[in-house]
């Protein structure tokens, strides 16, 4: 009961945050060509493509730098619904629940079940014997769920010639530790985590970590691995979890650098129009039993 009281006053605190006019654009897209076609720079190639997930838990935005995020068009993965995303901060909890199934990958890094997992798999080549794509991850757990059971988490798992099983390449920076709510807060960690509770990015998120590479050197060119791509809820399947992987990045070089011999691959364009819906619910979980 106290939660839920809690809770209350914060919603109520968001809704009297001025509303900024520059907030993040999202489009829901469940064609796994489209989205990794966003995705892909230069110096891979990719195959075997395939999404699961909700009806509207995957999609594309433009505008992360004007609300804030630091990447300013790409895809992303939730946890719930992408419409959501796309306005200044107006609720402690927005939530897409669609009863998905965990991911056994994701249920590891955490140690325990997860729910609602979207996951974008694909097979790659790399020119460069690497790879790298830049991400940044947000939470509306945060910060009140942080140290909790709620302890939403993502992967990026390379597996392949050479890698035993699966490795996920979804870290923070300088350690073996995984992005998760726990592991990257106001607490721990905290020089890479943003604070957007109850403002001042225009963006639903209640927190969200800086922008991120994630990379892998020591492959084998022209050999096939597979890249998974997968988030989940952890706990119970409300309180959404997005991760954005910016556009053009998934390459064989560091983004920034140019390749050996090639020309800087022109940014892509996209001209999308996100659909303006907007949460306004207050935190009410439903526990499992
Ligand atoms: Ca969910
Ligand atoms: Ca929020
Ligand atoms: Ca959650």
């Amino acid at each position: 009961m106290k939660r839920i009281t809690m809770a209350a006053i914060c919603a109520l605190c968001l809704l009297a945050f001025p509303q900024g006019a520059q907030a993040i654009s999202t489009v829901v897209e469940t064609d796994a060509a489209d989205l990794v076609n966003a995705l892909l720079g230069s110096g891979v190639t990719v195959s075997n493509l395939s999404l699961t997930g909700g009806s509207v838990s995957s999609g594309t935005f433009t505008g992360g730098v004007a609300s804030g995020i630091g990447i300013d068009s790409g895809i992303v993965l939730t946890s719930g619904n992408v419409n959501l995303i796309d306005s200044t901060n107006t609720s402690d909890g927005s939530t897409g629940s669609f009863g998905g199934a965990g991911d056994a990958d994701l249920n590891a890094l955490v140690g325990g079940e997860t729910e609602d997992a979207t996951v974008l798999k694909f097979d790659f080549t790399t020119t460069t014997g690497s790879i790298f794509f830049s991400y940044v991850f947000g939470s509306e757990e945060y910060n009140e769920y942080v140290n909790s059971s709620f302890n939403d988490v993502f992967g990026f798992f390379v597996s392949g010639p050479g890698i035993t099983g699966s490795q996920n390449i979804a870290l923070i920076p300088g350690t073996s530790t995984a992005v998760a709510i726990n592991n990257v807060n106001l607490g721990l960690n905290s020089g890479f985590y943003n604070n957007n509770d109850p403002g001042p990015f225009a963006f639903e998120y209640d927190g969200f970590t800086d922008v991120f590479t994630a990379s892998l050197g020591g492959l084998q060119v022209g050999s096939t691995y597979t890249l998974k791509l997968a988030i989940a809820d952890r706990g119970d399947s409300v309180l959404d979890s997005g991760v954005f992987l910016q556009a053009g990045s998934l390459g064989g070089t560091e983004p920034g650098e140019e390749p050996p011999g090639a020309a800087v691959p022109e940014p892509a364009t996209l001209t999308l129009m996100g659909a303006g819906l907007v949460g306004l619910a207050i935190r009410l979980r439903s526990r499992k039993k």
